[in-house]
């Protein structure tokens, strides 16, 4: 739905999901942060010991934490064993988190940019100050283009979000963009097309599990890291990666798989369950839709015809499709988490619901469970309605999305060429958000705010993002640390850490829900504030200027008002007891146990009782979909085989490492330590490497058509001869990220940036490169 078409809706519309309440130099280092933390020890007033729940805030997974602290300084954080969801763990990542409020590199006061942008001149300024500038330059923008919509908001999500896309619908532009486009997007689109949800697995209880470029033993996903790790007697893991990677290690099987082709693997077992009869009949006639299309769909798709696409041999799938079948239905085919791959992930992601669905392994134990959420008492998101608004930049038929599409796949039918078939309202789609920026299409969009979110590196092609934040007239980035993006800003926000506030409760959905919250640990290190402070002290300054609201209703201006009201007088204390009223107990339990749950035990079996509706438009689980083919889609997943390296290139792929989170913690220099490298290198084959004249520990040059790094070599069988790799977050661009500036080698940088136009999920695996010593 289009925000604009909701004016005669107006207070119905919730515009956003889920919106609740409304190297040698390391020992250095080492001795800096020891110095912040005892300075402040020194300086804090509070003396004794005490433990504080709260919730790390290092990754998407929020592992809740009991932080021991002593004199005022943050000791140690511990895992909650309250916990189940992350099987009292907290990782590496997780304990060092202890040290991210004394990292001499954050952010100590808000700033302003006095030199070119870029080049790295900034004044510290009052909160006052900073404020003046932002209100200032918005109203500028929004009186020369005419256009709430000229101004972009871009952020990832986390606690503090809903206060950030608040702050979005106090300035009234419909253009946020989300990071779901640079890592799920095509996964939910998939999964949802089939479930109408995208599930989670049982890996506990499921007999027989294959992960398919979901690399869980580095890339934390709790519970399923823990659980894999502890892996029972009577489970088969096996695992489909270019690279072998840690999960590999973990695995009874690992097969090197030629990548892009996972998906001729699961039509191959699809084919092998319907022609050996070994689906779940009863389950496929009572619960699904579109089996005998699927049956034909098929036909051709045997294990010989998949081996030659995948290099899995015929007979390896023919034993996992008879595994898959007899263990069902504690059968898993991991729906996994990032998905930004290749072309044709959306109908790869579907094809993988539709394996689990036709052996029957869906909300039973073992096999793929819906989310499940506690829902927690919200209140209601008011999109005001001005009238200097445009619709989305990237909504609708864009002349350019051909653009961002691989050669390959534009021949597909089955492939929208000049929009996104299914853009995410709130989300958008960064690659082509990004292209109709630089193009000005179909207006000039010329401020933007950026909250937890770096997607200087998070996007592919860094220097097209470069060139579309110098296009800007206004940049105001709110981070914790000197991100590669706060650099290129005009205005930066220091954000306290999550262990120096208070976030609101949330529900982590899972196999078994369960709710977290933050609570400060420490006092503020520093001259920071919450998002929510900001969003508030923001609002309430709009609201004193006459000029932004002439456009506005007078109810959206109470609203706003009421919003102010609501979260600068109530403590978050307050709004977390609203936001847990239904639950007696809740509260309490949250304050004293560190999260609140109803029951750890997994809720088999809902959406199969009598009556229950899947959220398809059949409502059954849609093997052949109903909504595609009105949508110009292919109803069943079609292969799509992927391009081959041309002479001489390679495919680069990007993944994961347990120490890293993202482009986010490889400035800690413990983790640094730990990682052991200090930085990152290019996984090269022996026989590709003695193709190139390399030598493990050379310096390489790795080139694509949109940038270049150098890179130090590391020749491992690890990887296959075709596919190169280096890991992510490293060759970075802020120089007050001093253990990682220019250190190692950008992937960002060398990533052509194509999309994937069903879900508008960028790709990050359809970049071929070319590699020469330097
Ligand atoms: N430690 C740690 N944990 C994290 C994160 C983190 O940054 N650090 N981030 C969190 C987030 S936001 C996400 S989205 C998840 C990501 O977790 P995952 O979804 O597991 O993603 P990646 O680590 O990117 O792993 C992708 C793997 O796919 C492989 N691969 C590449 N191409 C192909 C292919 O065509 N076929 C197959 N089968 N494999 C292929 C790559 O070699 C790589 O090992 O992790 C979450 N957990
Ligand atoms: N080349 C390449 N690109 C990728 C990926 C990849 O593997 N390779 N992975 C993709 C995936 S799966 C994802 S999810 C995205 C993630 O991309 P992003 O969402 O950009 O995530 P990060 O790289 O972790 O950057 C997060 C930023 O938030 C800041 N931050 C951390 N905590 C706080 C806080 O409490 N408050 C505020 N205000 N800021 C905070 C950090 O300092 C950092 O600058 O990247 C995607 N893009
Ligand atoms: S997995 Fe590690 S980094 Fe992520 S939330 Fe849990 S403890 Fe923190
Ligand atoms: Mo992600």
């Amino acid at each position: 739905m289009s925000l604009l078409k909701t004016k005669l809706n107006r207070r119905k519309f919730l515009a956003y999901s889920g919106g609740t309440l409304a190297a040698g130099a390391m020992a250095s280092k080492f001795s800096t942060i020891k110095a912040v933390a005892s300075e402040h020890g020194k300086q804090s007033k509070e003396s004794g010991s005490k433990t504080v729940p709260s919730a790390c805030a290092i990754c998407v997974n929020k592992c809740s934490l009991f932080a021991d602290v002593k004199d005022g300084v943050i000791h140690k954080l511990n895992p909650n064993h309250n916990f189940f969801k992350s099987r009292s763990m907290l990782c590496a990542r997780g304990n060092v988190g202890a040290k991210v409020p004394y990292s001499p590199d954050r952010l100590k006061k808000p700033l302003i940019r006095t030199g070119k942008r870029g080049e790295g001149k900034w004044k510290e300024v009052s909160w006052d100050e900073a404020y003046d500038y932002i209100i200032e330059n918005v109203i500028k923008l929004i009186n020369k283009y005419d256009n709430r919509s000229s101004i972009a908001f871009a952020s990832t999500e986390g606690l503090q979000e809903e206060f950030f896309r608040h702050l979005t619908s106090v300035v009234g532009s419909t253009n946020s963009v989300r990071h779901p486009t640079l890592c799920l997007a095509s996964n939910i689109q998939g999964y949802s097309s089939v479930y109408g949800t995208l599930p989670d697995a049982d890996i506990a209880n499921a007999k027989f599990v294959v992960m398919a470029g979901s690399n869980r033993a580095e890339a934390f996903i709790t519970p399923d890291t823990i659980d894999l790790a502890k892996k029972h007697k009577e489970q088969t893991f096996v695992y489909l990666d270019p690279r072998a990677t840690k999960s590999a290690a973990l695995a009874d099987k690992w097969f090197p798989i030629k990548p892009g082709t996972d998906m001729a693997v699961v039509l191959a077992m699809i084919n092998v369950i319907i022609s050996e009869e070994l689906y779940d009949k009863e389950f496929v006639n009572k619960y699904t839709h579109g089996f005998d299309q699927l049956k034909e769909h098929v036909k051709e798709n045997t294990p010989e015809w998949a081996e030659k696409e995948s290099e899995i041999p015929a007979d390896e799938i023919r034993w996992m499709a008879r595994k898959f079948a007899e263990n069902a239905p504690a059968s898993v085919w991991y729906p996994g988490r990032r998905s930004s791959f290749t072309a044709n992930d959306v109908y790869y992601r579907r094809a993988c619901a539709i394996l689990n669905a036709i052996v029957g392994a869906w909300d039973r134990k073992g096999g793929l469970i819906p989310k499940s959420g506690i829902s927690l008492k919200s209140h209601e998101f008011i999109f005001p309605l001005y009238d200097r608004v445009k619709n989305r930049i990237d909504g609708g038929k864009v002349n350019f999305a051909a653009d961002i599409l691989p050669e390959y796949i534009k021949s597909n039918k089955g492939m929208p060429k000049d929009e996104v078939a299914y853009l995410s309202e709130a989300d958008g789609s960064w690659v082509l958000f990004r292209d109709a920026i630089l193009k000005q299409k179909p207006y000039p969009v010329k401020g933007m705010f950026v909250y937890k979110q770096n997607p200087v590196e998070s996007v592919p092609n860094r220097s097209k993002t470069l060139e579309m934040l110098k296009s800007m007239e206004f940049i105001c980035t709110i981070d914790i640390q000197m991100s590669d993006t706060a650099w290129y800003s005009d205005v930066v926000l220091p954000e306290s850490t999550y262990l120096e506030r208070w976030d609101p409760a949330h529900s982590l959905g899972g196999v078994a829900p369960v709710v977290i919250f933050r609570k400060p640990v420490i006092d503020p290190l520093f001259d920071t504030k919450s998002m929510k402070d900001i969003t508030v002290d923001l609002t309430e300054r709009f609201l004193k200027k006459e000029e932004f609201w002439v456009d506005a209703w007078e109810e959206d201006k109470a609203y706003m008002r009421d919003y102010v009201k609501t979260f600068k007088g109530v403590p978050m204390s307050h709004i977390i007891e609203h936001q847990l009223s239904d639950y007696p107990g809740a509260y309490k339990m949250l304050m004293e146990k560190g999260c609140f749950y109803k029951t750890d035990k997994i809720p088999y079996g809902k959406t199969l009782k009598e009556g229950a509706r899947l959220k398809t438009k059949t409502g059954k689980i849609e093997l052949a979909s109903v909504r595609y083919p009105e949508a110009g889609l292919h109803a069943l997943p079609v292969y799509q085989k992927p391009s081959e390296a041309p002479q001489g290139k390679y495919r680069f792929v990007v993944g994961r490492h347990a120490q890293f989170t993202q482009a986010n913690t490889q400035n800690v220099p413990y983790l640094l330590e730990a990682y052991g490298h200090y930085t990152n290198m290019l996984w090269i084959h022996p026989k590709s490497a003695l193709k190139q004249g390399l030598n493990d520990g050379d310096y390489a040059i790795v080139k694509s058509s949109v940038g270049e790094q150098k890179v130090k070599v590391h020749v491992t069988e690890y990887t296959r001869p075709d596919t190169v790799f280096y890991l992510h977050g490293f060759g970075r661009l802020s120089k007050w990220l001093t253990n990682v500036y220019k250190v190692g080698a950008s992937d960002a940088e060398i990533l052509e940036d194509y999309a994937e136009t069903i879900s508008g999920n960028a790709l990050l695996h359809e970049t071929f490169v070319e590699i020469k010593k330097a």
